[in-house]
Formats: C-alpha cells, structure tokens, sequence
C-alpha cells in the first residue's frame, strides 16, 4: 500500500492519555442514576441495566493480574474522524491488562456480527491504522440491531470466539440499540457484556455526562477550513452567494460551529427556525433582506451555511414529511401502491391527493427536484436521508424568485448570482486532529478498562477535554441514563435523547449576539487547514462550542 508523507509522519504520533489510564486503574462508583425522563417505563423496559452508577477511573489500586479478554468491536454508522483511533486504544489497553487477549472486529457493522464476518485485529494490521481517518480497517453499515433473532445469531458467534464484550462504536441510535443488547444479554444471564462509545460528527451525542461526540472535532474543522477558503474567494471575486449546506442529519452544533470559526454573513440555526415556527417564506424573506442590505453597500457576495436538517425543523416542512413518512410506510396500502408508480409527475398527483389539504399545497408549491427528493427511500431507522435533499438549491431559487420581485418593487437594486456546495463527506473521513487522535484513543482504552470492571450497557466517557489531556477524566456512564421514550415508526420506544442546539446555551447566545454584525460587515474569518505539529494554541485547540460550553 501505498502511503502519504503525511501519513507516515502520523502513523508515528503516540496518542495522549488521561494520567488516570497511564498506569494502574482503580474504578470510583458514584450513586446510583435515573434516566433523563420517563424514569419509570424506562425502569421496566430496563430491569437489568437501569440505575448503574457512573464510574470513574483513577490511577492507583491493585496490580491485579488479568484472564485473557476477548472483545468484538463494531463501528456503526457515518464515518467519523478517530474510529481507527478508538479500535488503537481498546487493542493497547486489552493488550497491557494481559497481552494474550484478543480483539476481533465484525466487518461492515452490526450486520458483520449477525452474519458471522469477522477478522483478528494484529498489531501488524491495526499498525497502518492507528492516527488515520476512515472506517475502513473493518468497514461500517447502518443495520440496525433490534431483533431477537438477530441477538441470537450474535451470541452464536460470540460464543463461538469466546468473545466477553461487545462494543458498538456508534451515535445515539446505535448506543440506543448496544443498551437493548446489554439488557437481553444480562436477562439471559449469557456472560457478555455490551459497551457503547460516543460517534458522530453530527455533535448531537453529548449531555451533562459526555462532553462531545468524537470526530465533531476534526469534521468541523474540515468543513472550516473550507468555508474560509470561500469566504476568501467571495471575497475576492465580489460577484457570488455562496450557499453552503453541511451535514448533520438533525442538530445545527456542525453549523453553529463552522459559524463561530469562520463568521459568514448568513447562518440558519434549525434548532431557532423550529422554535419561532418560521415558515419557508419566513426565512427566505430574512435572508433576503440582508442580501439586499449587502447590496445596498455594494457588495453583492457574502457565504450563507445552511444546515442539512433545516427541513425537518420547518414546522410545515415537519408536518409534511410526517404525513409522506405514514403514507409512503411499507406495508400500508398507500405506500405499496406509491411503489407500484413509476412515473414521476403521476407519483406526484398520488402523493397530492393522500396529503392533508396544507401539506398537499405546500408539496405542490416545493419545486419538484425538492418534492420528488422528499419520497426518496428512509434509512433503516426510519429517517429521511436529508444528505439527499438539495435545500441549499431550494433556498436559492425561492430567493432568487423574491429578490426579482424586491428589484420589481424598487427594494433590491443589486445582483444575486449563486454557487452551491454541500460540506459532509469532504469531512467524515479525515485524518483525525490531535484532539480526535487522543480523544478517541482515550475512549478505546476506557472501553478496554469499562470490560476489565466487568460492565455492561455502559458508554465510555473522558471529560474535562478543555484541559490538557494529561488531565482528561476517563470513566462510563449507564446508557439507560440517557435514555427517554420517543415515538419512532409510529411507537413509543425507549432511545437516547438527541443534544439539539440549545437556544440558551452559550454557543448560541455567542453567535446571535454577533451575527447582524457578520450579515453587514464582511467578518470572515480564514482557519486554514489542521494542523498536526506545531504551536499547541494551534494544533490542540478544541471547538469553540467546546470552549465556550466550558467558560460557563
Ligand atoms: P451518524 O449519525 O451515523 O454518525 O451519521 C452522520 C451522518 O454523517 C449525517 O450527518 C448524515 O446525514 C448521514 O450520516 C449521511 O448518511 P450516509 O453516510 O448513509 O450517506
């Protein structure tokens, strides 16, 4: 294979660790825990792994001598920046607690354990590896693990490899899936433990226990580095609108934070949008106007983000993707009819006679590339592929159709010219920053500690990651403590309770307080690419949403 410089450069840098799990671990319990809401069916639908302490480790204890372990380790899900540095971290911490100890990834994701496709994870293989981005020293997928069947056929393999603990490298759906595990495992007193880790680049996967989700940190500085280079050019050139759409399938944080570092004139927040109940028309009207403020300076470009999930907070848009998600089902008669419907314009004049009177007219109002994008197949947990959807495109021809009008009216004099960019794969697989890189080898020797204690239907956690990570806090949390009863496919099911942006968190109020000022003037801010060696202030920084969540 053949390598960059770069990365060979990297594959020799050594990961941080929290001073805690340099040495001997003790393990610390605190007090028992409640979930987040609904206490009392999530207690029953989890009578086994409901009220489990947090724990902490700390350096100190016995020097206990330690059975071979073996682990099965799976990642779920999008790729995200430090997967590899995760399965790095379980490897060396297994290894030093008894160095006969296996580690065995399933391939391709939950569906590589159901099905029995598996490797022994080396030295000599994880060695390419470790400090590089991608998930692709096992492979990932979205299967989800749900069935009674499917925990069944797991425990055969498991068995069979004499595997103690699985973890499921994964977001909040997946965690979510690794406690039902934990919880059948347990009732059948079968002898395997089940831990989850904090994945996406989403950012949604944190709360008062885990501080962030890996890769958030390095995806967003991609997505940065990008959004400043255009900034740079719009700058430059005076003559575009950059539309920019980035990933995150529900929450703003990627947004929100690609706005605190890099200060672009337009930033849609959906958590805001959702909470002033603001229609399309609303928003388009708002940005409008400072497109037209902009022009009246003479400066007709400026950078907008708009966050891949916006639809789905857009009451309207909300209540209209709710009724093609019932209509279009499997299995009902509507949506086993719909798939009978090749032709497009004939699938539109199904769907508009099904829909409620306002949703119908709202979906004949949407152009149809939008309309025809909305039916497009649900992943398997039931969510719209919003990556699919091109609202960037959406919010520049509704503006561009309002500003003709403006002009009509005497209210815009300038030019509008776009360029569309939607930021999402470009940053899922990087390499990892320095604080991915040590954030994420730290979690994998947590997990390493967390199956050593004996837990399970727990999720690794290091905090206080605004320090220097020497002194990082590693510990678990009780997945059942996040959890919260949520309608999915139509019934109430027990799930992690999604971080959206917070409205009255610091990160936001930051933002608002700044952004008509970003709108008008021209603010941007370039950070360039990651660096990996260098001053500390430049390659060690966190987030700023990390920064600024700490400062409170
Ligand atoms: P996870 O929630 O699994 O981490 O995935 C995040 C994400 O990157 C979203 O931001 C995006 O909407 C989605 O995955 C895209 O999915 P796919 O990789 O299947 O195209």
């Amino acid at each position: 294979m053949i390598i960059s410089e770069l990365q060979k450069a990297r594959a020799k840098y050594q990961p941080k660790l929290p001073k805690s799990l340099k040495g001997v671990v003790k393990i610390k319990e605190g007090n028992s825990t409640e979930s987040v809401a609904d206490q009392t069916e999530i207690k029953k639908l989890f009578p086994e792994t409901y009220g489990m302490p947090v724990v902490t480790f700390e350096e100190g204890g016995e020097n206990k001598k330690y059975a071979p372990m073996n682990i099965g380790v799976i990642l779920s899900g999008g790729q995200a920046p430090g997967g590899h540095n995760v399965i790095s971290g379980i490897f060396d911490g297994l290894k030093k607690l008894n160095p006969d100890s296996k580690l065995y990834g399933f391939l391709g994701g939950p569906g590589g354990m159901v099905d029995h496709k598996y490797r022994e994870i080396t030295a000599d293989f994880l060695a390419d590896y470790r400090n590089t981005g991608g998930f692709d020293i096992i492979g990932s997928g979205r299967t989800k693990l749900e069935t009674e069947e499917q925990f069944e056929k797991s425990l055969v393999i498991l068995k069979k490899l004499n595997i103690q603990a699985v973890v499921i490298i994964g977001g909040d759906d997946s965690n979510t899936n690794a406690c039902v595990l934990a919880e059948y495992y347990a009732s059948k007193k079968s002898g395997i433990q089940v831990l989850g880790c904090p994945k996406t680049i989403d950012g949604d996967l944190k709360n008062g226990m885990i501080e962030t989700s890996f890769g958030f940190d390095t995806a967003v500085k991609v997505y940065s580095e990008l959004i400043g280079n255009i900034e740079r050019d719009a700058n430059s050139a005076k003559k575009y609108w950059h539309f920019i759409k980035l990933m995150g399938r529900s929450a703003s944080h990627i947004g929100l934070e690609a706005a605190l570092e890099t200060h672009p004139n337009i930033t849609l927040i959906s958590e805001e949008v959702a909470a002033k109940k603001q229609t399309l028309n609303e928003i388009v009207d708002e940005m409008a106007v400072v497109i037209a403020k902009r022009a009246a300076n003479g400066n007709n470009f400026g950078v907008s983000l708009i966050p891949e999930g916006l639809v789905e907070f857009i009451p309207e848009m909300k209540i209209l993707i709710s009724e093609l998600n019932d209509v279009l089902a499997d299995g009902t008669k509507t949506g086993e009819e719909f798939k009978t419907i090749k032709d497009e314009k004939e699938r539109h004049q199904f769907l508009k006679g099904v829909l409620s009177e306002k949703s119908a007219a709202l979906y004949s109002f949407l152009p149809e590339r939008i309309s025809s994008e909305l039916t497009l197949e649900r992943d398997p947990h039931g969510n719209v592929q919003v990556s699919l959807i091109e609202t960037e495109k959406l919010l520049g021809d509704l503006l561009k159709e309002k500003l003709s009008k403006m002009k009509s009216e005497g209210k815009f004099s300038g030019k509008f010219k776009t360029q569309y960019h939607f930021f999402g794969y470009e940053g899922r697989c990087a390499i990892p920053s320095n604080f991915d890189a040590d954030y994420c080898y730290s979690l994998g020797y947590t997990v390493s500690n967390l199956v050593s204690a004996g837990k399970t239907g727990y999720m690794a956690i290091v905090r206080n990651t605004t320090a220097p990570a020497e002194q990082w806090i590693a510990g678990g949390v009780p997945i059942t403590m996040m959890m919260n009863m949520e309608k999915r496919n139509g019934n109430m099911k027990p799930v992690i309770r999604k971080a959206l942006v917070e409205l009255d968190g610091v990160p936001f109020k930051y933002f608002s307080e700044k952004r008509d000022e970003w709108a008008i003037e021209t603010s941007f801010v370039y950070p360039g690419p990651i660096q990996y060696w260098g001053p500390s202030e430049v390659c060690d920084r966190t987030t700023v949403t990390l920064q600024l969540e700490h400062k409170k």
